[in-house]
C-alpha cells in the first residue's frame, strides 16, 4: 500500500471560532452580535432551542483545551476575536475584553502552541447591524478600524492575521437565501454585501500594513483570508448551458475571493454579468484602487465538500432572484447523511492543482475539514462510554493522503486545521452535529472525553505518517 506522508513543517492543528467555542456572551462588557439577537428573539430557530449563549464553555476550559491539543501533538490551532468582545460601541478596546485574548494568547504559548487568529467569523455586532451592517460603507470603515486596534494590540503576541472566515456566506445565508437571521432572500442584497466585506477585507489588509510600517507586529507576521472553495463541476458531458452555470457558480463563490487576494481586483465576467442582471453593485470612485489592497501573503481553504452544478431549469427563483445554477447529483457521489454534505476527499487534490496552475505563488493551508455525525452518542461502547467514531478515522485519513499527493504534485500547501477538534456550538444546528476528536457532554457540565478516533489522530499528528 502506497505510504503517504506530510512534511516536517506542516501546520497540524485545530480550527475553531470564538462565537462557537467561548460562551460569556454576555460578560465582561461584551456588546451584543447578531448570534445572540436571533438567539433571543426566535430561540424556535436553534436546534433543541440551545443559542448562542452556550459556546463549548471554552472560556473557563482553555487551559484544559490547550493541554488537550498538545496532548494530541498539535501545533497550531486558529481562533477568532469576537468584535462584540474587543470593542466597545464607540470603536474602542474593552479592556476586559482584550485581557482575554492577551491570556488566552499567553497561555497558548506556554503551551508551545501557535494560534492563528482571525478577526471575522459570522458575528457582527448588533448595534452595527442595526445601522446596516455590510451593507453601510461606515460598517466597513469601522471594521478596518477594528482590525487595526487589534493589530496594534496583539501585533507582538500573534503572528498568523486572517480578516475573514468564508466571507460569502453571510451574503448567502444571510441575504440571498433565508436561512440566518435577518433571513432576507434579495440576491441584490447578497450583492451589496459581498461586494463590501471584499472592501472591508481590503481596507483592514490595509490597516496591517500600515501596522507593520509603524511597528506593532511581528517581522515574520503575516496576513490572509479563509475561504470555503469548493471546487465547482459539472456533468461529465456538460452542455453550453452546464458550463455557463459552472462559470457564474465558480466565479461568485471561488474566483471572487481568489481574484481579489491574489490580483486586487474582482473577477470582471462575474461583475458584467451580474451587471447585465441589472444588479448594482454600491461601486465609489476609486474603488479600483481600494481593492489593490486586498492582495494577502497566504490563505486557508475550508473544504468539506465539492459543489456540482447543472443548467437551472428556470431563470429565476420564487422570489425573483436570478438563477445561475442548479445541483447536480453526481450518480457515484457519497453522502454524510448527517450533515447533507457529499463526501469526495479528492476536492482538496483538485484546489491544490487549480491554485498550482493558475495562481502559482499561493501559498494555503486546509483551515477547516471535519464530518459532524448526529446522535453520535448511539456510537458509544456500552461498558467504556466512549465514542466509536472510525467513520472519522477514515474521513480525515482520505483527506490528509490527496493532500500529501497535492503536494507530492507540486501543491503549495502548508499545512491542515481539522474543525470541530473540540465538539462545539453550530450556529443554528447547535450541537446536532458532532465534528469532535473530543466529546463534549452536554449533560456533565461540558466535560471533554476524547472519541476512539483521538488516538488515531494523535498517531498522524506526531509521526506525519498517514496510517
Ligand atoms: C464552516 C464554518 C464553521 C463550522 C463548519 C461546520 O462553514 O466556518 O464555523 O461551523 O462550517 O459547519 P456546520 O457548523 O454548519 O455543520
Amino acid at each position: 500500500m502506497e505510504q503517504l506522508t506530510l512534511p516536517e513543517n506542516f501546520f497540524f492543528g485545530a480550527a475553531m471560532s470564538g462565537p462557537q467555542t467561548e460562551g460569556g456572551w454576555n460578560v465582561g462588557g461584551k456588546l451584543e452580535n447578531l448570534w445572540d439577537t436571533w438567539s433571543m428573539e426566535d430561540i424556535e430557530s436553534f436546534y433543541n432551542r440551545v443559542g448562542s449563549y452556550v459556546g463549548n464553555d471554552f472560556m473557563r476550559r482553555y487551559k484544559e483545551d490547550l493541554e488537550l491539543l498538545k496532548g494530541l501533538g498539535l501545533n497550531s490551532y486558529r481562533t477568532s476575536i469576537q468584535w462584540s468582545r474587543l470593542l466597545d460601541e464607540d470603536g474602542n478596546i474593552n479592556p476586559e475584553g482584550a485581557a482575554w485574548y492577551h491570556e488566552l494568547f499567553r497561555a497558548s504559548k506556554e503551551a508551545g502552541i501557535e494560534v492563528f487568529v482571525n478577526l471575522y467569523h459570522f458575528d457582527m455586532p448588533t448595534y452595527l447591524f442595526r445601522r446596516g451592517g455590510w451593507q453601510n460603507r461606515e460598517v466597513c470603515e469601522a471594521y478596518a478600524n477594528y482590525a487595526y486596534k487589534a493589530f496594534c494590540e496583539f501585533g507582538k503576541e500573534i503572528r498568523y492575521w486572517f480578516t475573514f472566515n468564508e466571507p460569502i456566506v453571510e451574503p448567502e445565508n444571510r441575504y440571498w437565501h433565508p436561512i440566518w437571521y435577518p433571513q432576507h432572500h434579495s440576491f441584490q442584497e447578497a450583492c451589496e454585501v459581498q461586494y463590501n466585506i471584499s472592501i472591508a477585507h481590503a481596507l483592514a489588509v490595509a490597516n496591517y500594513h500600515r501596522a507593520v510600517a509603524e511597528g506593532h507586529m511581528l517581522d515574520d507576521a503575516r496576513i490572509g483570508m479563509i475561504c470555503n472553495f469548493s471546487p465547482s463541476y459539472t456533468k461529465e458531458d456538460p452542455s453550453e448551458a452546464d458550463l455557463e452555470a459552472l462559470r457564474m457558480n465558480d466565479g461568485l463563490t471561488n474566483r471572487w475571493w481568489l481574484d481579489l487576494v491574489t490580483k486586487g481586483e474582482l473577477p470582471q465576467d462575474v461583475i458584467a454579468t451580474l451587471q447585465e442582471l441589472g444588479i448594482k453593485l454600491p461601486i465609489r470612485p476609486y474603488d479600483d484602487q481600494v481593492l489593490s489592497s486586498g492582495v494577502v501573503d497566504w490563505i486557508g481553504c475550508n473544504y468539506y465538500q465539492p459543489c456540482r452544478v447543472q443548467a437551472p431549469s428556470r431563470n429565476r427563483d420564487e422570489w425573483g432572484n436570478p438563477l445561475f445554477a442548479e445541483p447536480y447529483v453526481w450518480p457515484e457521489r457519497v453522502m454524510n447523511e448527517s450533515r447533507g454534505w457529499e463526501i469526495y476527499p479528492k476536492g482538496i487534490y483538485d484546489f491544490g492543482m487549480k491554485c498550482r496552475d493558475e495562481y502559482p505563488d499561493l501559498e494555503w493551508f486546509v483551515s477547516e475539514n471535519g464530518i459532524g455525525i448526529e446522535r453520535e452518542y448511539l456510537n458509544k461502547d456500552p461498558e467504556t462510554q466512549q465514542v466509536q467514531d472510525d467513520y472519522r478515522v477514515d474521513f480525515v485519513r482520505d483527506h490528509l493522503s490527496w493532500i500529501a499527493r497535492a503536494i507530492n504534485d507540486g501543491a503549495h500547501c502548508v499545512g491542515y486545521h481539522y474543525w470541530g477538534l473540540i465538539d462545539n456550538w453550530s450556529w443554528s444546528n447547535a450541537y446536532k452535529n458532532r465534528y469532535g476528536f473530543i466529546e463534549v457532554d452536554l449533560m456533565e457540565n461540558y466535560d471533554r472525553r476524547p472519541k476512539k478516533s483521538a488516538a488515531w489522530l494523535k498517531q498522524v499528528a506526531t509521526t506525519h505518517v498517514i496510517a
